[in-house]
């Protein structure tokens, strides 16, 4: 299991785009196993590789990690986009939690039936809870905590993308978060990740909608 990180998830984005992200800041090569029907997973539950029988696994440093934000979490500490201590890192965790929770708003989009209602609410709430606070933060300083790339940069960039993709010209409003996008993208990882051909992963489409739906017997509506 030691060696290359290997990742086991859907081919899409979901849960595990942000760890995505995060290796390839941290210029961590990965390698990914695509979960495409049940009885791959009904192998990973039986093998006892996914300990609350969810996905993304994630197999790093000899051990088999769950739960999304327990992997980011991880990987932030090890390549030290964490902060420098505790208080920065509380602090990059409290943005962290923030853009997740609107993140996981745009990600169920595509498994709900009535999307436009949701994207309505997911718009007013980027505008007038989300973006303001980064759009302060942004405008004293260049990263979000302590002066240096965190995790909750590389989430900010990705939740900012996400939200462009569904609601162009959102960030018309806020300059700071749109100038912190333009400095980011020229990371040369971010660059890369940003071509295509990267391990980026496009927005959903049925066929991921499918995949999931399929292997996890799901049933419309979600609960
Ligand atoms: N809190 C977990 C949630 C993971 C999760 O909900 N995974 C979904 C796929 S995206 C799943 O495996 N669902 C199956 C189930 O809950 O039975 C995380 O962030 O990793």
């Amino acid at each position: 299991m030691a060696g290359r990180v290997m990742l086991y998830y859907f081919n899409g984005r979901g849960k595990l785009e942000s760890i995505r992200w995060l290796l390839t800041v941290a210029e961590v090569e990965f390698d990914e196993i695509y979960i495409t029907t049940r009885e791959q997973y009904e192998k990973l539950l039986s093998d006892g590789a996914l300990m609350f029988q969810q996905l993304p696994m994630v197999e790093i440093d000899g051990m088999q990690l769950i739960q999304s934000k327990a992997i980011l979490n991880y990987i932030a500490d090890k390549y030290n986009l964490h902060g420098k201590d505790l208080k920065d890192r509380v602090m990059i965790n409290m943005y962290s939690e923030g853009l997740i929770d609107l993140m996981e708003m745009i990600m169920i989009l595509p498994f709900i039936p009535d999307p436009k209602q949701k994207l309505d609410e997911i718009q007013s709430k980027a505008k007038e809870r989300y973006l303001p606070v980064f759009e302060k933060v942004l405008s004293g300083s260049i990263y979000l905590v302590g002066g240096r790339l965190s995790c909750a940069d590389v989430q900010l960039l990705e939740c900012t993308l996400m939200l462009e993709e569904k609601l162009a010209g959102i960030l018309a409003d806020f300059p700071n978060v749109k100038s912190f996008q333009g400095r980011m993208t020229q990371i040369p990882a971010i660059k890369r990740f940003l071509l295509p051909g990267s391990k980026r992963k496009p927005q959903p489409d049925a066929t991921y909608v499918k995949t999931v739906m399929e292997v996890l017997k799901m049933k419309l509506p979600l609960p």
